[in-house]
């Protein structure tokens, strides 16, 4: 069987790392467009017309059997178009919101995303559908984004940095949602400049359970390189190319 993994830039990896804990047998083709990145800047239309043609064009090159769109930036807008035109299951990725709900005793939340995400209409129908009972404070942030490639490149990041853009939780929440892709792979600096008890959440493992669900109802198998790499550029690609092998991605 095979899996394509898309994202804009390395956040993917982050779910690619949980699908692999569970489906070691899979083959994975990991692709990402860092020549469109970042995806939290882009208006709904040219993200919906890129997300398409990309993933159609490579669900037309390779036999892939389902395609995870490891970014909460597209999920939330892009899936519908994409189920339409593509016959293999696609997977999305959005904020984990119900759980967080589920897992806040003071009933107030943090939402850490892209400007875009936490912005989206499907956002607010995830808070009105699940969180209705909790106050959801949004931090949009294409910096911390940033970071995240920053620190799989080998570049250190600053916690004082990271405290500013989340001082508005100072005190607040005690739940926090990593509803971008990029941000499980900050996840020690984010609890380290928080700065408190906080549970975190982030929707990888749901991921992980659907992707294994869906392709156990598919019988056929196939033979293939196991991990492919689509990049359009490569700053750094020493430094990045060490942090996917520890990944066990190479
Ligand atoms: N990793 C993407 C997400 O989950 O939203 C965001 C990446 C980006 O381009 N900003």
């Amino acid at each position: 069987k095979r899996v394509l993994i898309f994202d804009s830039g390395v956040g993917g990896l982050s779910v690619y790392q949980e699908i692999y804990a569970q489906l070691p047998d899979v083959q994975y083709i990991y692709a990402f467009d860092d020549a469109a990145f970042p995806y939290g800047e882009l208006s709904e239309e040219e993200l919906i017309a890129r997300t398409r043609h990309i993933v159609s064009r490579l669900v037309e090159r390779h036999v892939i059997d389902l395609v995870v769109i490891a970014c909460n930036t597209a999920s939330t807008i892009v899936l519908p178009t994409l189920r339409e035109c593509l016959s293999i299951p696609v997977v999305g990725v959005v904020p984990a919101i119900k759980p967080a709900a589920i897992l806040s005793q003071r009933k107030v939340i943090g939402l850490l995303a892209t400007p875009a995400t936490v912005q989206r209409e499907y956002t607010d129908l995830l808070i009105s559908q699940f969180a209705s009972h909790c106050e959801v404070l949004r931090i949009g942030s294409t910096r911390l984004v940033e970071m995240a490639e920053q620190k799989l490149r080998g570049q250190p990041i600053s916690i004082t940095e990271l405290e500013g853009i989340l001082s508005l939780w100072r005190g607040k929440v005690d739940c926090v949602v990593l509803g971008c892709t990029h941000f499980p792979l900050i996840k020690d600096e984010i609890i380290e400049a928080i700065k408190g008890d906080v549970i975190i959440v982030d929707s990888g493992r749901a991921i992980a359970n659907r992707v294994k669900d869906l392709l156990g109802e598919i019988t056929r198998t196939s033979a293939e390189p196991n991990l492919t790499y689509n990049s359009a550029a490569g700053n750094n690609t020493a430094a990045l190319n060490k942090s996917l092998a520890e990944m066990k991605l190479t």
